[in-house]
Formats: C-alpha cells, structure tokens, sequence
C-alpha cells in the first residue's frame, strides 16, 4: 500500500473497510464482445477511486466453462480468456495498490467445475480409485443403483446427485453437487483438497491481494454417512465443528504474511452466535452478516439484528460486516419498493409490484443507515447508482442455473447482474464500444442512472455514496475508533438513532410520518431534504452536536 498510510491503519484496514463488490462480466467491457473483463475494469479504477471505498471485492475470473457466471471454476490460478491473462490480473493488482486500492479475491472451495483436471479424472478412473475420492461418489440406492444415495436437494433446485456414465459405457455411480451439476463438490475429509486450497490462497496472496472472499463457506465439510435429511444431531453438511479447522490452517496462511491478508466468509446463518464462532481470532477475520440484508425496512427488525451482530462479534472481538446486496439478490431499490422488503432465496417470485420512488427513498437512507454502523461495509456494483433489479430480461437471455433449475419458478439472478450504465443515452451506455451488444440487455430508461449523468447531478445516489464515504472517512478511519461500539439514542418508535463510531450521530425516520430531530445540532449529510428541525419518513440524517 502506499507508503503513506500509517502503520497502525495498515494492520487494521479492514476492521472498518468499504469494500466494493465488481461483478467482472458486468462492469466494463473493454473488447466489445459484450462481456466485461479486466482491461474494461482497469479502464474504470477512476470511478472506484472517486467513490472513496478502500478495497474491491471481484468475484472469480478464473478460467470456466460459465455454468454458474464463474462459480464452476476449472483451474483456480488462472483466468479466463473472456476476461484476459493472469498478466492482466497481476497489472490490476499493482495498478489498484498504486491507486490506494486493495484487492480481494473470491475463492470457491466447496466445488470445482466438472471440466476441472481433478473432476475429469474422477470420470475416467473407477469406483474406490483415488481419483474419486477427492470427490463425493457413491452408488445408487434401489433396484440398479437408480436412485440418488441420499435425499439432499441441490441449492438450485432438483437432487443434489447425478449420476455418471462408467468408461465402460453402463450407468454406474452418482457424485454430489450442492448447487449445478457442472459443480461437483469436493471431499474436505482429503488431505489433497486441504492442500491445494492452501496453495491456492498462498499463489493469490503471493500476487498481492489484500484478502479472500470465501465461497459457500459454511458447506465445506460432510458428515461421511452422507445421511438424509432431516438427521438427528448436527446438520449433515452445514456449519459443522470440523469446519473451523480448515479455516485455522488458512488463518495461520494468511498470518504469515507481513501485512494483513483477510478471509471474509459467505455464510448464511440465522444464528449470529454460531457465525460468531467462526470469527474467533484464530479463524476467519470477518464474515456477511446476511441478517441485515434480509431484514425487512422495519426499525424493530433492524434494531434486532443490529444488537443481536455486535453482541455475537464483540465476544470475539471481530467488526461486524454489513451487506444490503450483492450478486445473488433482489437489487436494494427494488426490494424496499415492495410491500413485503424482506429478501429470502425461498419467497422469490415473479411480478411482485415494486414503487420506484419509495425504494429509492428507503435505499438512500438504509444507505446512510449501513455507513454509519460500526464495523465493514460491503457495496454491490451499481448500488451506488441506485439500479433497480431487471425485472423484464427476454427469456432467451437468461443464463441463471437458479432460475432454470426451478423449472422457471425462480426468476433467477440475471435480474442483478445487468452490465453497468456508464455514459450516453442509449444501451450499451459505456459499458462497451458503441454498437456492441452486452450480454444482458440493458432498460432505456437506465439513460437517467448513468455515472456520468449522477455526477453532474448534486442530488444523485452517487454523490449522496461519494459524501457520505468521505464524511465516514473522516469521522472514523483511525485505530482508536475503529473498534468503539455503538451507543441506543432516545428517540420515537419506528426511529433508529444512535451514536456510531468516531463522531457521527445518525437518525432513520422509518415510520411515515415527520419526526423532530434534537436541538442544537449540524446536519453534515441526508439522504433526503430536511425542513424545519425534522426529519421525514424513510429518510436518514447525520448529525453532529453544534
Ligand atoms: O442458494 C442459497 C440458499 O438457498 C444460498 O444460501 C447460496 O448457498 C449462496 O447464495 C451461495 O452463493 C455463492 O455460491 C454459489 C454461487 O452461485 C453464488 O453466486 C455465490 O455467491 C455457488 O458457487
């Protein structure tokens, strides 16, 4: 990092950090063959830079088949040709550093692609060889082995099993897989697998990035019965104890480094002191706390989930990590528009009414409301632009196995993953070379949200991201803020006030009507117009004391 970052912020960066989430598909095309990669991305720093976040988080770019957009990876130290060169990485890695910018890496440990080496082997050798034991194979149940030997449900819908053809042409045993079927999972109980992820995180480490986003990272390990479900005792492959030895080993990786390397976990638990235990100072740095982005906009709701987050982190001194979206979700904008602004993988459907304008509203103040909380922010590419999820994509661009894989009940994830508007009037709006076609189709109407036309606009979501991450820049950002708590102020129901960390006070109006703001105090920043000494609905303020 520069050289002029004091040394005390260096070693804890990411106690407090605003990560940027980059889509790499989707954020700039710099080739024009409608799918974005990393000479369009690195065209784009400035953008990342002027948004004032301290790091970026990009999903994988490694070299795949595509199956899941990247999450069916077939060799983990490269990268795909779609995207550009391992040259191509290591330039956006140093270039990014000169900038001020740290770069996280998103590692998938818990499957492979099926075209990956190891997978391709697992096909060609027998049963019992060792080839398929670094994955979960095993023979049917009933008569000719026709059934899948358990009855776990794959993540997008269907068996979690499929069942292979033998080399010698008869149907023989069937392999796990979690999510795809072009996503077969690995068997953590193989030394192997534990020692190629470890080579994998020290190759990443070793090119400079800062930290790894760990995929899927409550799924790794299996009860080796692979009993059906619902079992008696522990879940047969979620959140199980020996889980946390693997991430003792990459904590022990990541620790030998100089400088801070972190592990920030997807995990989706409901129970924030079993995710707590994974953030023991010994395992993973942080973690999502998924809670808060399936909230509803409710104050009692939020409230909970906050006090509930920094309960189970400050028993292990581990900074919370708030997310309201990211590539697998109902766009912000869009879910606090609906009636029902809870987000759950379950309850998606299609054509569920949305007010434009009420989820922008809300979407500015929870904003406001998530940057003024202590701990970590994550921002989803295009959340600071205030896109809205893509409701209306033509059928026959759809590539989410989420959504094909629900027999079409799902509407998938495609919806959150439109390329990004950047500039112009009309589709591809930057994103590529004019005349090119992105490979999701972007609304007219995204005319009105393009970068630079936010940028010229004073009251854009944008500029409201720009001030408020350097306003939280400026009141926190330092060793002895970092880690103070939050303190409850006094105010009415449906009204979330409270002292953050360093010197920002924050009020959310989530009722429907005015409510009085204290006196004597400087608004530094809101997410809508203020009159008169109150604060109006579904909006957020910042204040200082005058
Ligand atoms: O699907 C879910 C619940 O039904 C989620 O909990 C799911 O496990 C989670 O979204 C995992 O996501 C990650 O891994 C997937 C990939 O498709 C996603 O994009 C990624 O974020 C498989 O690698």
């Amino acid at each position: 990092m520069p050289s002029t970052e004091p040394a005390h912020r260096a070693r804890s960066w990411w106690r407090d950090a605003v990560i940027y989430q980059i889509y790499p598909r989707s954020y700039a095309d710099g080739d024009g063959d409608g799918v974005g990669d990393l000479a369009g991305l690195r065209r784009r720093l400035d953008h990342v830079a002027a948004l004032g976040v301290d790091a970026l988080w990009i999903t994988p770019w490694y070299p795949s088949p595509m199956a899941d957009g990247g999450y069916d990876v077939a060799d983990p130290r490269g990268v795909d040709p779609l995207f550009g060169t391992l040259a191509d990485a290591e330039e956006l890695i140093s270039e990014a550093r000169r900038r001020g910018l740290r770069i996280l890496v998103d590692v998938v440990p818990n499957h492979v692609s099926d075209a990956h080496p190891w997978f391709r082997a697992a096909l060609a050798a027998p049963p019992g060889s060792p080839e398929r034991a670094r994955f979960h194979f095993r023979p049917g149940r009933g008569p000719g082995g026709d059934l899948p030997p358990n009855n776990w449900p794959s993540e997008f819908g269907g068996p979690a099993w499929t069942r292979v053809v033998e080399p010698d042409g008869t149907p023989g045993e069937w392999y796990l897989h979690l999510f795809a079927p072009e996503q077969p999972d690995l068997n953590w109980a193989d030394a192997r697998v534990r020692a190629e992820y470890e080579s994998v995180l020290r190759f990443w480490f070793d090119r400079g990035v800062a930290g790894i986003r760990v995929d899927s990272a409550t799924l790794l390990t299996k009860d080796p019965a692979l009993p059906d479900l619902p079992g008696e005792g522990p879940h047969p492959y979620v959140d199980r104890e020996d889980l946390h030895d693997v991430y003792r080993a990459w904590r022990r990786i990541a620790d030998a480094y100089p400088d801070p390397r972190v592990l920030v976990g997807e995990m989706w638990l409901r129970d924030p002191a079993r995710l707590a235990r994974y953030l023991r100072p010994d395992e993973l740095h942080t973690a999502f706390t998924f809670d808060f982005l399936r909230s509803p906009w409710d104050a009692d709701r939020l409230r909970a989930c906050i006090d509930a987050t920094l309960a189970g982190h400050a028993a292990v001194d581990a900074p919370p990590t708030w997310v309201l979206c990211n590539h697998d979700v109902t766009r912000t904008v869009t879910r606090y528009g609906r009636a029902d602004s809870s987000f759950d993988f379950a309850g998606k459907a299609h054509d569920v009414p949305v007010d434009p304008a009420l989820g922008t509203r809300r979407a500015r103040a929870a904003a406001l409301l998530t940057l003024a909380l202590p701990g970590s922010v994550y921002l989803y590419q295009g959340e600071e632009l205030g896109l809205p999820e893509v409701e209306d994509l033509p059928a026959d661009r759809l590539r989410d196995p989420m959504h094909f894989r629900s027999g079409g009940a799902d509407p998938g994830r495609d919806g959150c993953r439109v390329p990004m508007p950047w500039s112009g009037t009309a589709p591809p709006f930057g994103f590529g070379p004019d005349g090119s076609d992105p490979w999701l189709p972007q609304p007219p109407a995204w005319a009105a949200l393009t970068v630079a036309a936010q940028q010229t606009a004073p009251d854009s979501m944008l500029n409201l991201y720009r001030s408020a991450l350097r306003l939280r820049r400026a009141a926190t950002g330092g060793p002895t803020t970092t880690r103070s708590g939050l303190r409850w102020l006094p105010a009415p129901d449906g009204v979330l006030a409270f002292h953050g960390p360093g010197t920002l006070t924050c009020w959310t109006n989530l009722t429907s009507r005015q409510v009085p703001l204290p006196a004597r105090h400087d608004v530094l920043l809101s997410s809508a117009p203020l009159t008169g000494g109150t604060l109006p609905p579904d909006t957020t303020a910042w204040l200082r004391p005058a």
